[in-house]
């Protein structure tokens, strides 16, 4: 059974701006080491599916050079992680929707003649072990099975909503971000939501693209139009996330599942990081995350001024940090963060190389690469001020957009 998976990896991620700046939404930091892409990849990866295709197009470029540096398979075994940018093949124009990106691109299709193609988004924190999927798409002879998890109703506006049968397994309607979801029968609180992740029988994937493609009213969006015309003929069927058992996972974290798709839910997903027992286990070395690493030093805490132990409590330190006299809370410090003496970094997330001056006071923040808090200064204090030179979220939570320049 030949398996090709196609992950869509183009989207621009403007609710993530300015961390999508210069950079596409699936190569956004994470967690310290991480790339947002990483968790997809190495999902297929530990499945072992190695024929993978990454489909780019919005500010590729440092997502095609972590991909290329970091996801470099054995290609003697025929192996493969290959950035594949939008390349206006079929005329004058981007790709449209992902169902174009798709449509656009099925020469790999044809390269490899797959039976099956698995399609997964690159948006989102996760363990799946994407072989049980496959399993129950073969066996149940769908020509294109939907991963579903339930999520609150309050969200149904930003996800495809599906609508099974009684059996539960065929799915009868599919209405893509829908401002009037319906609730569960048995959680009237709930729906059940896509995914964005696909296993589809390769014939009748090109079938439904084929004809999409000649559709003028369509907005070539997988979501929005293919999914819905494979539920009209009848043979869609879900997976429920819920049944998916990961190598190595626990009650506790089973089942996690976050979309990072605002500011907002990217800080909190962090904050699912850094609890002595977290939601999310980075810790499970039956299904590891992969990503790439700089030759770094290990991170280093002194005692600086005579005075101050550095420190971090409840927080991730990557390589190469230094907390010199400084204290880090419930953090996440990314590789070669520098906090000196006598500064202080809260409930924050800070990305690559980000240093924090001499007593400066970080609080409920977000900062990307390279920026330099001055001597003294206070993040997240006075939210009236931070609003008038970076952005702050809903929640309050203040974002640094990369090599910003900080004034005290
Ligand atoms: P969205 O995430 O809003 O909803 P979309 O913006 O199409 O849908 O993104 C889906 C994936 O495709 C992302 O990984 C994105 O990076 C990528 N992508 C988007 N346009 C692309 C293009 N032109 N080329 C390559 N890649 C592209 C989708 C589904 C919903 C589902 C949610 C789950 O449409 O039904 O509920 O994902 O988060």
């Amino acid at each position: 059974m030949r398996v090709l998976a196609i992950v869509l990896a183009g989207g621009e991620g403007k609710r993530l701006m300015p961390l999508t700046a210069d950079r596409a939404k699936p190569a956004v930091p994470f967690g310290g080491i991480y790339r947002l892409v990483d968790f997809v990849l190495s999902n297929l990866a530990n499945g072992h599916y190695l024929q993978i295709v990454v489909l780019t197009q919005y500010k590729n470029h440092s997502l095609d050079r972590h991909i290329s540096r970091t996801w470099r398979l054995s290609s003697m075994l025929g192996n493969y992680v290959t950035p594949v940018p939008a390349q206006q093949r079929l005329g004058p124009h981007w790709f449209s929707g992902s169902a174009d990106a798709l449509f656009q691109n099925l020469n790999l299709i044809y390269d490899e003649m797959p039976d099956h193609v698995i399609v997964f988004g690159a948006d989102h924190i996760y363990r799946m072990d994407p072989r049980q999927m496959v399993r129950q798409h073969i066996d149940s002879g769908a020509e294109v099975t939907v991963a579903a998890i339930r999520q609150p109703i309050s969200l149904a506006d930003q996800f495809g909503v599906i609508e099974t049968d009684p059996a539960g397994r065929k799915i009868v309607a599919f209405r893509e971000k829908p401002k009037d979801a319906v609730g569960l029968p048995d959680a009237p609180d709930q729906v059940y939501a896509s995914m964005g992740n696909y296993v589809f029988r390769t014939q009748a994937m090109l079938d439904a693209l084929r004809e999409d493609a000649l559709d003028p009213t369509s907005k070539h969006d997988l979501g929005g139009n293919i999914i819905p015309m494979m539920v009209k003929s009848g043979s869609a069927e879900v997976y429920d996330f819920a049944d998916n058992i990961v190598p190595g996972s626990t009650e506790r974290d089973r089942g996690y599942w976050r979309d990072v798709g605002t500011l907002d839910a990217y800080y909190e997903a962090h904050m699912d990081l850094i609890s002595a027992h977290p939601v999310f286990n980075l810790y499970n070395n039956q299904w590891p995350i992969y990503t790439g690493h700089d030759p770094l030093p290990p991170a280093k805490f002194v005692h600086n001024d005579g005075d101050r132990v550095g420190r971090a409590i409840d927080s991730l330190v990557s390589a190469g940090v230094i907390v010199s006299g400084g204290l880090a809370e419930r953090s996440i410090l990314s590789p070669g963060v520098v906090l000196h003496s006598h500064s202080q970094v809260e409930d924050s997330v800070l990305m690559g190389n980000v240093k924090v001056g001499r007593g400066a006071i970080v609080r409920k923040a977000i900062i990307d690469k390279n920026v330099i808090i001055p001597d003294g200064a206070r993040i997240g204090f006075d939210l009236e001020y931070d609003r008038s030179r970076f952005a702050v979220t809903q929640n309050g939570i203040v974002v640094i957009g990369k090599n910003e320049i900080v004034e005290r």
